[in-house]
Protein backbone atom coordinates (compact mmCIF):
# COMPACT_ATOMS: atom_id res chain seq x y z
CA UNK A 1 0.00 0.00 0.00
CA UNK A 2 3.26 2.30 0.98
CA UNK A 3 4.41 1.97 -2.79
CA UNK A 4 0.80 2.61 -4.10
CA UNK A 5 0.58 5.75 -2.37
CA UNK A 6 4.54 6.30 -3.35
CA UNK A 7 3.76 5.45 -6.62
CA UNK A 8 1.11 7.86 -7.20
CA UNK A 9 2.78 11.23 -5.47
CA UNK A 10 5.95 9.96 -7.82
CA UNK A 11 3.75 10.05 -10.69
CA UNK A 12 2.03 13.36 -10.09
CA UNK A 13 4.99 15.10 -8.89
CA UNK A 14 4.54 18.36 -9.27
CA UNK A 15 0.72 18.40 -8.68
CA UNK A 16 -1.69 18.13 -5.68
CA UNK A 17 -3.35 14.72 -5.31
CA UNK A 18 -6.32 14.89 -2.43
CA UNK A 19 -6.56 12.42 0.24
CA UNK A 20 -9.89 11.25 -1.07
CA UNK A 21 -8.81 10.41 -4.40
CA UNK A 22 -5.40 8.79 -3.22
CA UNK A 23 -7.96 6.66 -1.18
CA UNK A 24 -10.31 6.00 -3.75
CA UNK A 25 -7.60 5.03 -5.99
CA UNK A 26 -5.56 2.68 -3.52
CA UNK A 27 -8.69 1.76 -2.34
CA UNK A 28 -7.93 2.12 1.58
CA UNK A 29 -9.37 4.24 4.10
CA UNK A 30 -7.91 8.33 4.38
CA UNK A 31 -6.38 7.61 7.36
CA UNK A 32 -4.50 4.77 5.95
CA UNK A 33 -2.93 7.28 3.38
CA UNK A 34 -2.16 9.55 5.83
CA UNK A 35 0.02 6.76 7.94
CA UNK A 36 2.07 6.08 4.63
CA UNK A 37 2.93 9.09 4.21
CA UNK A 38 4.27 9.89 7.47
CA UNK A 39 5.84 7.08 7.06
CA UNK A 40 7.47 8.19 3.55
CA UNK A 41 8.03 11.58 5.51
CA UNK A 42 9.76 9.24 8.36
CA UNK A 43 11.97 8.24 5.56
CA UNK A 44 13.12 11.15 3.47
CA UNK A 45 10.43 12.14 1.91
CA UNK A 46 9.06 15.33 1.18
CA UNK A 47 5.57 15.98 1.38
CA UNK A 48 3.81 18.91 1.10
CA UNK A 49 0.72 18.84 2.71
CA UNK A 50 -2.20 21.89 1.83
CA UNK A 51 -5.39 21.23 3.45
CA UNK A 52 -8.54 21.38 0.94
CA UNK A 53 -5.23 20.52 -1.80
CA UNK A 54 -4.01 17.33 -0.70
CA UNK A 55 -0.51 15.85 -1.20
CA UNK A 56 2.06 16.94 -3.02
CA UNK A 57 5.86 14.88 -3.61
CA UNK A 58 8.58 17.91 -3.25
CA UNK A 59 11.89 15.50 -3.06
CA UNK A 60 12.72 12.40 -2.41
CA UNK A 61 16.04 10.77 -0.93
CA UNK A 62 18.62 9.82 -2.98
CA UNK A 63 18.44 5.97 -1.00
CA UNK A 64 17.68 2.92 -3.04
CA UNK A 65 14.96 1.61 -1.66
CA UNK A 66 13.76 -1.02 -3.91
CA UNK A 67 10.13 0.49 -3.80
CA UNK A 68 11.13 3.79 -5.24
CA UNK A 69 13.53 2.18 -7.35
CA UNK A 70 11.16 -0.67 -8.93
CA UNK A 71 8.71 2.28 -9.89
CA UNK A 72 11.48 4.92 -11.41
CA UNK A 73 13.04 1.48 -13.61
CA UNK A 74 10.05 0.16 -14.19
CA UNK A 75 10.98 -2.52 -16.59
CA UNK A 76 9.33 -5.74 -17.44
CA UNK A 77 12.77 -7.56 -17.73
CA UNK A 78 16.03 -6.35 -15.74
CA UNK A 79 15.15 -4.93 -12.41
CA UNK A 80 11.55 -5.82 -12.30
CA UNK A 81 12.52 -7.56 -8.96
CA UNK A 82 14.96 -5.78 -6.78
CA UNK A 83 16.32 -6.32 -3.66
CA UNK A 84 17.62 -3.60 -1.41
CA UNK A 85 19.98 -4.06 1.64
CA UNK A 86 21.04 -1.53 4.36
CA UNK A 87 24.33 -3.10 4.58
CA UNK A 88 25.62 -6.83 3.28
CA UNK A 89 28.85 -8.79 3.04
CA UNK A 90 28.85 -8.89 -1.26
CA UNK A 91 25.60 -8.32 -3.51
CA UNK A 92 27.11 -10.78 -5.94
CA UNK A 93 27.67 -13.31 -3.02
CA UNK A 94 23.73 -13.21 -2.52
CA UNK A 95 23.16 -13.17 -6.31
CA UNK A 96 24.87 -16.24 -6.21
CA UNK A 97 23.10 -17.50 -3.62
CA UNK A 98 19.60 -16.19 -4.82
CA UNK A 99 20.54 -17.44 -8.08
CA UNK A 100 21.56 -21.27 -7.06
CA UNK A 101 18.01 -21.57 -5.08
CA UNK A 102 16.28 -20.52 -8.00
CA UNK A 103 15.91 -16.24 -8.90
CA UNK A 104 14.65 -15.65 -11.85
CA UNK A 105 16.38 -13.93 -14.27
CA UNK A 106 17.04 -9.73 -13.94
CA UNK A 107 16.72 -10.06 -10.47
CA UNK A 108 18.44 -7.43 -9.04
CA UNK A 109 20.69 -7.16 -5.60
CA UNK A 110 21.81 -3.50 -4.30
CA UNK A 111 23.38 -2.43 -1.09
CA UNK A 112 24.20 0.85 0.47
CA UNK A 113 27.19 -0.64 1.68
CA UNK A 114 29.64 -3.88 1.15
CA UNK A 115 31.52 -4.87 4.06
CA UNK A 116 32.92 -7.95 1.80
CA UNK A 117 32.48 -6.59 -1.71
CA UNK A 118 35.01 -8.05 -3.79
CA UNK A 119 37.29 -7.55 -6.92
CA UNK A 120 38.58 -10.07 -9.34
CA UNK A 121 41.29 -12.35 -8.11
CA UNK A 122 40.22 -11.96 -4.50
CA UNK A 123 40.55 -8.69 -4.16
CA UNK A 124 39.11 -5.39 -2.70
CA UNK A 125 36.44 -3.36 -3.45
CA UNK A 126 35.83 -0.89 -1.04
CA UNK A 127 31.90 -0.15 -0.64
CA UNK A 128 31.25 2.47 1.66
CA UNK A 129 27.78 3.41 2.91
CA UNK A 130 24.95 5.50 1.30
CA UNK A 131 27.01 7.03 -1.55
CA UNK A 132 28.04 4.22 -4.35
CA UNK A 133 25.97 2.05 -6.72
CA UNK A 134 27.00 -1.65 -5.53
CA UNK A 135 24.53 -4.12 -7.66
CA UNK A 136 24.56 -7.12 -8.59
CA UNK A 137 22.29 -8.77 -11.31
CA UNK A 138 20.87 -12.07 -12.17
CA UNK A 139 21.30 -13.38 -15.25
CA UNK A 140 20.37 -16.96 -17.12
CA UNK A 141 21.21 -16.96 -21.13
CA UNK A 142 21.00 -19.46 -23.08
CA UNK A 143 25.05 -19.32 -24.11
CA UNK A 144 28.24 -21.65 -23.75
CA UNK A 145 30.39 -20.74 -20.58
CA UNK A 146 33.07 -19.14 -23.61
CA UNK A 147 30.14 -16.55 -23.96
CA UNK A 148 30.56 -15.14 -20.78
CA UNK A 149 33.30 -12.54 -21.64
CA UNK A 150 30.57 -11.14 -23.68
CA UNK A 151 27.89 -10.27 -20.95
CA UNK A 152 30.96 -8.42 -19.14
CA UNK A 153 31.56 -6.43 -22.82
CA UNK A 154 27.58 -5.91 -22.72
CA UNK A 155 27.87 -4.48 -18.99
CA UNK A 156 30.61 -2.22 -19.34
CA UNK A 157 28.90 -0.71 -22.55
CA UNK A 158 25.74 -0.20 -20.82
CA UNK A 159 27.21 1.65 -17.84
CA UNK A 160 29.25 3.35 -19.78
CA UNK A 161 25.99 4.82 -22.00
CA UNK A 162 24.34 5.13 -18.95
CA UNK A 163 27.09 7.35 -16.78
CA UNK A 164 27.48 9.01 -20.33
CA UNK A 165 23.93 9.92 -21.01
CA UNK A 166 24.25 12.13 -16.97
CA UNK A 167 27.43 13.40 -16.87
CA UNK A 168 28.57 13.34 -20.93
CA UNK A 169 31.96 12.25 -22.38
CA UNK A 170 34.99 12.00 -20.33
CA UNK A 171 33.47 8.26 -19.52
CA UNK A 172 35.73 5.41 -20.81
CA UNK A 173 36.29 1.84 -20.64
CA UNK A 174 38.91 0.55 -19.82
CA UNK A 175 39.56 -3.47 -20.89
CA UNK A 176 37.78 -5.47 -20.34
CA UNK A 177 36.02 -4.87 -16.67
CA UNK A 178 36.77 -0.93 -16.04
CA UNK A 179 34.69 2.18 -16.34
CA UNK A 180 37.00 5.38 -16.52
CA UNK A 181 36.62 9.26 -15.80
CA UNK A 182 39.15 10.89 -16.60
CA UNK A 183 42.08 8.77 -16.29
CA UNK A 184 40.38 7.10 -13.15
CA UNK A 185 38.48 4.37 -12.05
CA UNK A 186 34.90 5.19 -11.15
CA UNK A 187 33.54 1.55 -11.52
CA UNK A 188 34.41 -2.40 -11.67
CA UNK A 189 32.37 -4.92 -12.88
CA UNK A 190 32.56 -8.35 -12.03
CA UNK A 191 31.47 -11.29 -13.52
CA UNK A 192 30.88 -15.00 -12.08
CA UNK A 193 28.93 -18.17 -13.41
CA UNK A 194 27.68 -21.54 -12.29
CA UNK A 195 28.31 -23.73 -15.55
CA UNK A 196 28.42 -27.24 -16.54
CA UNK A 197 30.98 -28.10 -19.35
CA UNK A 198 28.38 -26.68 -22.31
CA UNK A 199 26.05 -24.76 -20.70
CA UNK A 200 25.49 -21.96 -18.23
CA UNK A 201 23.46 -22.61 -15.47
CA UNK A 202 23.16 -18.71 -14.43
CA UNK A 203 25.39 -15.41 -14.37
CA UNK A 204 26.19 -13.15 -11.69
CA UNK A 205 27.49 -9.65 -12.93
CA UNK A 206 28.47 -7.19 -10.28
CA UNK A 207 28.46 -3.84 -10.52
CA UNK A 208 29.97 -1.28 -8.30
CA UNK A 209 30.37 2.83 -9.07
CA UNK A 210 31.87 5.70 -7.20
CA UNK A 211 29.31 7.71 -7.30
CA UNK A 212 28.66 10.48 -4.60
CA UNK A 213 31.88 8.58 -3.09
CA UNK A 214 35.05 11.14 -1.78
CA UNK A 215 37.93 8.92 -2.87
CA UNK A 216 40.28 10.57 -0.34
CA UNK A 217 38.64 8.40 2.45
CA UNK A 218 39.54 5.71 0.58
CA UNK A 219 42.61 3.44 1.43
CA UNK A 220 45.89 5.24 0.24
CA UNK A 221 46.63 2.53 -2.16
CA UNK A 222 42.94 3.22 -3.83
CA UNK A 223 43.42 6.53 -3.87
CA UNK A 224 45.48 6.93 -6.43
CA UNK A 225 43.51 5.17 -9.07
CA UNK A 226 40.23 5.72 -8.09
CA UNK A 227 37.86 8.63 -8.58
CA UNK A 228 34.29 9.53 -8.28
CA UNK A 229 31.32 11.06 -10.18
CA UNK A 230 30.95 13.56 -7.43
CA UNK A 231 34.85 14.01 -7.51
CA UNK A 232 34.59 14.57 -11.22
CA UNK A 233 31.61 16.88 -11.49
CA UNK A 234 31.85 18.22 -8.18
CA UNK A 235 27.98 17.56 -7.07
CA UNK A 236 26.22 15.32 -5.84
CA UNK A 237 24.15 12.99 -8.72
CA UNK A 238 21.16 10.75 -8.26
CA UNK A 239 22.06 7.24 -7.68
CA UNK A 240 18.71 6.40 -8.35
CA UNK A 241 18.87 8.22 -12.10
CA UNK A 242 22.26 6.30 -12.22
CA UNK A 243 20.81 2.49 -11.64
CA UNK A 244 17.80 3.78 -14.25
CA UNK A 245 20.23 4.40 -17.11
CA UNK A 246 22.12 1.91 -16.74
CA UNK A 247 19.61 -1.23 -16.33
CA UNK A 248 17.47 0.32 -19.39
CA UNK A 249 20.76 0.29 -21.34
CA UNK A 250 21.49 -3.13 -20.21
CA UNK A 251 18.52 -4.26 -20.67
CA UNK A 252 18.14 -3.45 -24.13
CA UNK A 253 22.23 -4.62 -25.03
CA UNK A 254 21.34 -7.67 -23.11
CA UNK A 255 18.02 -8.36 -25.09
CA UNK A 256 19.55 -8.32 -28.10
CA UNK A 257 21.92 -10.64 -27.68
CA UNK A 258 19.76 -13.42 -25.97
CA UNK A 259 17.20 -12.48 -28.31
CA UNK A 260 18.79 -12.25 -31.71
CA UNK A 261 22.07 -13.24 -30.73
CA UNK A 262 23.28 -9.92 -32.09
CA UNK A 263 26.40 -8.68 -30.28
CA UNK A 264 27.41 -5.76 -32.58
CA UNK A 265 26.19 -3.10 -30.82
CA UNK A 266 27.50 -3.36 -27.67
CA UNK A 267 31.21 -4.22 -29.17
CA UNK A 268 30.68 -1.05 -31.21
CA UNK A 269 30.36 0.84 -28.01
CA UNK A 270 33.17 -0.97 -26.20
CA UNK A 271 35.17 -0.06 -29.01
CA UNK A 272 34.38 3.24 -29.84
CA UNK A 273 34.89 4.56 -25.96
CA UNK A 274 37.53 2.40 -25.53
CA UNK A 275 40.71 3.54 -24.11
CA UNK A 276 42.66 0.69 -24.33
CA UNK A 277 42.58 0.40 -27.74
CA UNK A 278 45.37 2.24 -29.84
CA UNK A 279 47.37 2.57 -26.50
CA UNK A 280 50.52 0.74 -25.11
CA UNK A 281 49.54 -1.95 -23.00
CA UNK A 282 51.40 -4.29 -20.76
CA UNK A 283 49.57 -7.03 -19.93
CA UNK A 284 50.38 -9.99 -17.01
CA UNK A 285 48.94 -13.01 -17.42
CA UNK A 286 49.63 -15.82 -14.87
CA UNK A 287 52.52 -17.02 -16.98
CA UNK A 288 53.98 -14.17 -18.28
CA UNK A 289 54.17 -10.48 -18.78
CA UNK A 290 53.74 -8.93 -22.52
CA UNK A 291 54.26 -5.34 -23.52
CA UNK A 292 52.13 -4.64 -26.95
CA UNK A 293 49.63 -2.57 -28.85
CA UNK A 294 46.36 -3.10 -28.47
CA UNK A 295 44.59 -2.84 -31.72
CA UNK A 296 41.27 -4.19 -31.64
CA UNK A 297 38.42 -6.27 -29.87
CA UNK A 298 37.10 -9.34 -31.02
CA UNK A 299 33.09 -10.42 -31.53
CA UNK A 300 33.32 -12.35 -28.07
CA UNK A 301 35.22 -9.36 -26.48
CA UNK A 302 38.24 -10.66 -26.56
CA UNK A 303 41.21 -7.97 -26.86
CA UNK A 304 43.47 -8.53 -29.99
CA UNK A 305 47.02 -7.22 -29.48
CA UNK A 306 49.95 -6.48 -32.21
CA UNK A 307 53.53 -8.23 -30.25
CA UNK A 308 57.01 -6.68 -30.37
CA UNK A 309 57.18 -9.19 -33.31
CA UNK A 310 54.31 -7.39 -35.25
CA UNK A 311 51.90 -10.64 -34.80
CA UNK A 312 48.45 -10.69 -33.57
CA UNK A 313 47.76 -12.38 -30.33
CA UNK A 314 44.48 -12.83 -29.04
CA UNK A 315 44.27 -12.20 -24.81
CA UNK A 316 41.34 -13.66 -22.93
CA UNK A 317 41.83 -11.87 -19.65
CA UNK A 318 43.99 -10.54 -17.78
CA UNK A 319 45.74 -7.38 -15.94
CA UNK A 320 46.10 -4.61 -18.54
CA UNK A 321 47.83 -1.63 -17.56
CA UNK A 322 47.39 1.20 -20.27
CA UNK A 323 50.11 3.22 -20.80
CA UNK A 324 49.20 6.85 -20.14
CA UNK A 325 46.38 5.74 -17.36
CA UNK A 326 47.92 6.48 -13.79
CA UNK A 327 48.87 2.29 -13.09
CA UNK A 328 51.16 2.74 -16.36
CA UNK A 329 53.09 5.56 -16.35
P1 LIG B 1 39.24 -5.52 -10.03
O1 LIG B 1 39.91 -6.73 -9.49
O2 LIG B 1 39.42 -5.18 -11.46
O3 LIG B 1 39.62 -4.23 -9.19
C1 LIG B 1 39.91 -4.32 -7.82
C2 LIG B 1 40.97 -3.27 -7.50
O4 LIG B 1 40.42 -1.95 -7.70
C3 LIG B 1 41.40 -3.29 -6.05
O5 LIG B 1 42.51 -4.16 -5.87
C4 LIG B 1 41.77 -1.83 -5.78
O6 LIG B 1 43.08 -1.53 -6.24
C5 LIG B 1 40.83 -1.07 -6.67
N1 LIG B 1 39.60 -0.65 -5.94
C6 LIG B 1 39.03 -1.17 -4.84
N2 LIG B 1 37.89 -0.53 -4.54
C7 LIG B 1 37.73 0.44 -5.46
C8 LIG B 1 36.75 1.43 -5.69
N3 LIG B 1 35.65 1.57 -4.91
N4 LIG B 1 36.93 2.26 -6.75
C9 LIG B 1 37.99 2.15 -7.57
N5 LIG B 1 38.95 1.22 -7.40
C10 LIG B 1 38.83 0.37 -6.36
C11 LIG B 1 36.74 -4.86 -10.18
O7 LIG B 1 37.70 -5.76 -9.76
C12 LIG B 1 35.35 -5.45 -9.95
C13 LIG B 1 34.62 -4.79 -8.83
C14 LIG B 1 33.19 -5.23 -8.73
C15 LIG B 1 32.50 -4.63 -7.54
C16 LIG B 1 31.05 -4.99 -7.51
S1 LIG B 1 30.16 -4.09 -6.33
C17 LIG B 1 28.80 -5.09 -6.49
C18 LIG B 1 29.30 -6.50 -6.64
N6 LIG B 1 29.52 -7.16 -5.37
C19 LIG B 1 30.80 -7.44 -5.14
O8 LIG B 1 31.25 -7.99 -4.11
N7 LIG B 1 31.55 -7.03 -6.19
C20 LIG B 1 30.72 -6.46 -7.23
Amino acid sequence: MKRAVLEALKKNKDIFISGEELSKKIGVTRTAVWKHIKQLKEEGYEIESVSRKGYRMIKEPDTLDANALEIEVASKHIGRKIHHFESIDSTNTLAKKMAAEGAPEGTVIIAEEQTGGRGRLGRTWESPKGTGIWMSIILRPNIVPTEATKITQITAAAVAMGLRSIIGDDVGIKWPNDIIIHKKKTCGILTEMSAELNSVNYIVVGIGINVNVDPNEFPEEVRGVATSIKAYTGMIVSRKNIVKEILHAFEDLYLDFIEKNHIEKSMEICKKYSVTLGKQVKIRTRQKEVIAEAVDLTEDGQLLIKNELGEIEKVLSGEVSVRGLTDYV
